[in-house]
């Protein structure tokens, strides 16, 4: 018996390897969290590495910073969704805070999510949260449906900062554009993803930031397959094959614990994912 979704959800996910819209919260909500965002993620700073240039540190992981995050990422409606296709032991893997300013030029080139996560198997599903409203002309997530069935395909790295991927990830494929579906969400609703649905988003055009979450949530037995040894968080059930170090939620706003925390368990997923070299991804 499903949870959150309905059958043909469930059914829709499987064939075109995202569903929605979905609601996780009400829009009085979904704003608390928007000013969350606005107060504590608001610096902005990326840093240029061999291999890209990185997301900002406070919009990678967030949930490890700031106890608002850490409850957002375990909202049981969110949860629930996540268990209708992944099963009862869900960690999160990594969260990404996608910030499109208004009038911005930044945009997300087509790729697939589980190029340089290096998990397997490909189990993985992203929730992208929306808290401000996700257009077209925002420059909501498109998705190529039934994209995920064609197995990982090739990618090339670009250094551009307008790319919002920490490495410009973007896939080496003909892209048919016009098959290409918008994902257009309401503060509080949610989308989920495949691993390996191709999708991108274009540059926003509105007079309003476009802001959501991207959580990215494993279930218990996919592992990592670099020799870094990754952190997790727990959401829900159990971790019965111990593939991950697990996190602890933060107690206040960036104290000093959590700061240690996030910046250990950043440290280890950049070296992991930047250290997969480029285009040859394969298991
Ligand atoms: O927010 C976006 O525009 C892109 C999101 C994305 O690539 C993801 O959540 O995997």
């Amino acid at each position: 018996m499903p949870k959150l979704l309905s059958e043909a959800e469930i059914a829709a996910y499987r064939r075109d390897g995202y569903v929605a819209p979905l609601r996780a919260v009400d829009a009085a909500q979904a704003e608390r969290w928007h000013q969350d965002i606005r107060r504590c993620c608001g610096a902005t700073e990326r840093v240029e590495s061999a291999a890209g240039i990185r997301q900002n540190s406070n919009r990678a992981k967030p949930y490890l910073l700031f106890p608002w995050c850490a409850e957002l990422v375990r909202h049981p409606a969110i949860l629930d969704a996540v268990e209708d296709v992944i099963g009862p032991d869900i960690l999160v893997f990594h969260t990404t805070l996608w910030w499109k300013a208004a009038g911005s030029e930044g945009f997300v080139p087509w790729h697939q999510d589980g190029t340089y996560f290096g998990l397997a198997p490909f189990d993985h599903v992203t929730a992208w949260l929306a808290l401000t409203p996700s257009t077209e002309e925002s420059g909501c997530v498109r998705i190529l449906p039934g994209s995920h069935t064609h197995g990982q395909l090739p990618h090339a790295d670009r250094k551009d900062p307008r790319l919002m991927l920490s490495r410009g990830q973007t896939a080496q494929v003909a892209i048919e554009e016009r098959a290409a579906v918008p994902i257009p969400l309401l503060p509080g609703e949610f989308s989920l993803h495949h691993t390996l649905a191709l999708h991108a988003s274009a540059p926003n055009r509105a007079a309003q930031d476009r802001i959501g979450l991207g959580i990215s949530y494993i279930p218990a037995q996919v592992r990592h397959i670099g020799p870094t040894r990754l952190s997790a968080t727990l959401v829900r059930g159990t971790n019965r094959f111990n593939h991950f170090d697990l996190e602890a939620a933060p107690r206040a706003d960036a104290d000093a614990a959590a700061i240690a925390a996030h910046a250990d368990s950043l440290d280890r997923f950049w070296r992991a994912s930047e250290g997969i070299p480029e285009m040859s991804l394969a298991h």
